[in-house]
């Protein structure tokens, strides 16, 4: 397993520091250090899987803690009223880079179109 594979193991563990926004017992939520927008915070299970498709398949209820801390996190940042954007980047073509998976929240600004 290389370290990419297990660096969000380690920033949940404590091993590599993070600005944690909020913890709980099954998932786990800090900024992103390349933040894409003014609010940039990604939600992580404590379980790994590799990616959002693997997630639902094998624990629904660990998906839905997610989408449910993610609208936290929401709350926390106090961008709930202008709005937000929940993403999952699913392998090569999205350009997921952490195989520990994990939903961007993002906002605190007007943000972009999709793709390209
Ligand atoms: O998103 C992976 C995200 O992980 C990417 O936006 C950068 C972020 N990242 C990488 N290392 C760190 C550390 N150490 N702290 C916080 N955030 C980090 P992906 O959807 O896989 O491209």
């Amino acid at each position: 397993m290389s370290d990419a594979e297990t660096l969000f193991e380690r920033i949940i563990a404590g091993e590599i520091p993070a600005d944690v926004v909020y913890q709980d017992d099954t998932t786990f939520a800090f900024r992103d250090i390349r933040p894409q927008a003014r609010t940039h915070v990604l939600v992580v299970p404590k379980k790994r899987y590799r990616n959002v498709a693997e997630l639902a398949a094998a624990d629904p209820q660990l998906l839905a803690d997610v989408i449910a801390t993610a609208a936290k996190v929401a709350e926390i940042e106090g961008i709930t009223g202008s709005g937000y954007r929940v993403v999952f980047n699913t392998d090569s073509d999205a350009g997921q880079t952490v195989f520990h998976v994990h939903a961007h929240v993002l906002g605190g600004e007007q943000l972009g179109l999709f793709g390209r």
